[in-house]
């Protein structure tokens, strides 16, 4: 149906499932990030026990980032861009609720930043999922790599970022980048629940709190420093030889597409 993100708070279990729901891919525009941004203020005020994020595309979590937002942009809306990408990240990786990420598809870039966000993984089969942003001749941010770092040993990091790896979702799985493969979506968020609700043992504030203080250096980090990370996006995307990539990279995803 119409909404971008969708919420289903489902009544036995408690849990929210936000569904990614921007055709075809789902690629983080302005509008999807501000949905997607109201949508967690949404499953945190209606008490949602956890959350399990997903995608109504049959083959693609979220492209990531979609690059009409950094080639040749309205710089203006593209301030708005950036900042409604921080308070996602901030939200979603700052979460006092638990959350889980049923990845029902390909995961690029921002798309494997939000499942990163999340403490638990499940992901489809012959998928692929990674920081690919060297490829494209852009440099992830602190904030990007400081999820990575929260998740798969800290070389291991290092080389994804600088080779801008995209992994299979059998790698991942090796790697730890996910927790578990499920042959379809119902039993990736079947999978998620089970996740979720081991944590229903216990008292959810000292819950809340232990995942917030673990996270809190990376937050912080970003927190105070917000203005500047904009002006340093605007800086990066102002390079010619960075738009110059973009527009490659455009025009390549529209040859693959012949
Ligand atoms: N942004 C904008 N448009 C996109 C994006 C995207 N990220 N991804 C796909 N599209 C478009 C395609 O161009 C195509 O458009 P059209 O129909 O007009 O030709 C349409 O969506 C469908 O795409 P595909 O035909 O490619 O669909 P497939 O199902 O074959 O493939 C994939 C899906 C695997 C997701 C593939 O589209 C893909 O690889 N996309 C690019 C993914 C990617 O590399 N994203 C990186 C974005 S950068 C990012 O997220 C972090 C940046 C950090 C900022 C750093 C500071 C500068």
């Amino acid at each position: 149906s119409g909404g971008l993100v969708l919420i289903d708070v489902n009544d036995k279990t408690g849990y929210a499932l936000v569904t990614l729901n921007s055709p075809p891919v789902n690629s983080l525009n302005l509008e999807l990030l501000t949905a997607f941004s109201n949508a967690l203020d949404e499953v945190k005020n209606n008490k949602s026990k956890g959350m399990i994020l997903t995608s109504s595309s049959p083959t693609v979590f979220t492209a990531g980032l979609d690059i009409n937002e950094m080639y040749k942009p309205d710089y203006a809306r593209a301030r708005k861009f950036w900042s409604s990408l921080q308070d996602c990240w901030l939200k979603l990786y700052g979460s006092s609720f638990p959350t889980a990420a049923a990845i029902n598809g390909h995961s690029p870039a921002g798309g494997c930043l939000f499942a990163m966000c999340c403490e638990y993984r499940v992901m489809l089969p012959k998928y692929t999922i990674g920081l690919n942003e060297t490829k494209l001749g852009i440099v992830a941010p602190a904030w990007f790599m400081a999820s990575m770092k929260n998740t798969i040993p800290i070389r291991k990091a290092e080389m994804a970022l600088t080779l801008g790896t995209l992994f299979s979702t059998e790698e991942a799985l090796k790697l730890g980048l996910v927790d578990e493969i499920a042959k379809d979506k119902a039993e990736a968020i079947a999978k998620c629940e089970a996740f979720l609700k081991r944590y229903e043992k216990i008292p959810q504030m000292a819950r809340g709190a232990t995942k917030q203080l673990y996270r809190q250096q990376d937050i912080k980090e970003l927190e105070s420093s917000r203005g500047a990370d904009v002006e340093l996006f605007i800086t990066t995307i102002k390079n010619d030889k960075i738009q110059t990539s973009l527009g490659r990279y455009i025009a390549f995803l529209k040859w693959k597409k012949r």
